[in-house]
């Protein structure tokens, strides 16, 4: 599979934060932190939430009993366990209803909180999957465009060595490689 990687520094050489677009499946990502798309409950589910629960082993969703769930938008952070990851941020995505419903200021939010949780702990380097576009309906487009703006605002600060945009198949890929550019070039 190939990993086609797209670098701010290519467009800004000044730049500190790398932005990589990959190819895969995000629980085997050696990163500080992955970014879990959970629900409410933080108990476990299916999508990318089921696959980093399997992989991590029973640990995390002891863990993640003790943290009282988390409301839409927010985020909270445990350890990683049996994963290559060091860290999980587990952030709860909107449900798509729409798009009337304060949907895309929720998801900017799953973006924002999580990197922020990431800053705190001074984590450098931190894969997202595409929070909400599976089993929450969020469509593809507008999600990437607020995955990718909400990032790069964030990450002004030159925090973060790397962040990458983890897509589950070749659209998402695609998109990501087609929108990243030219939000870059906005920079
Ligand atoms: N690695 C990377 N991305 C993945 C993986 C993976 N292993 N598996 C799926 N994706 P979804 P949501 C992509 O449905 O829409 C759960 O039940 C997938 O292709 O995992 O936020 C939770 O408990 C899609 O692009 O999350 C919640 O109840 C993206 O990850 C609910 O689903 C998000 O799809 C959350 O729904």
């Amino acid at each position: 599979m190939s990993v086609p990687e797209i670098t701010r520094s290519d467009l800004a050489p000044d730049a500190k934060t790398r932005f990589t677009v990959a190819l895969g499946d995000i629980t085997k990502f050696p990163v500080d932190a992955i970014v879990n798309a959970a629900n409410s409950s933080l108990l476990g589910g299916g999508g990318v939430d089921g696959a980093i629960h399997r992989a991590a082993g029973p640990d995390l969703v002891a863990e993640c009993r003790t943290l009282n769930g988390c409301k839409t938008g927010q985020a909270k952070m445990t350890g990683g366990y049996r994963l290559p990851a060091r860290h999980v941020i587990h952030t709860v995505g909107p449900v798509w209803n729409g798009g009337d419903h304060g949907e895309e200021e929720l998801l900017a939010g799953c973006y924002r909180n999580s990197l922020g949780i990431a800053r705190q702990h001074q984590l450098k380097t931190i894969a997202f999957p595409a929070i909400s576009t599976g089993i929450y309906r969020f469509p593809a487009e507008p999600a990437a465009g607020i995955a990718i703006r909400t990032s790069l605002a964030e990450s002004r600060d030159g925090a973060f060595e790397e962040v990458i945009f983890c897509c589950f198949g070749e659209e998402m890929a695609a998109l990501y490689e087609r929108l990243l550019p030219q939000a870059l070039a906005d920079v």
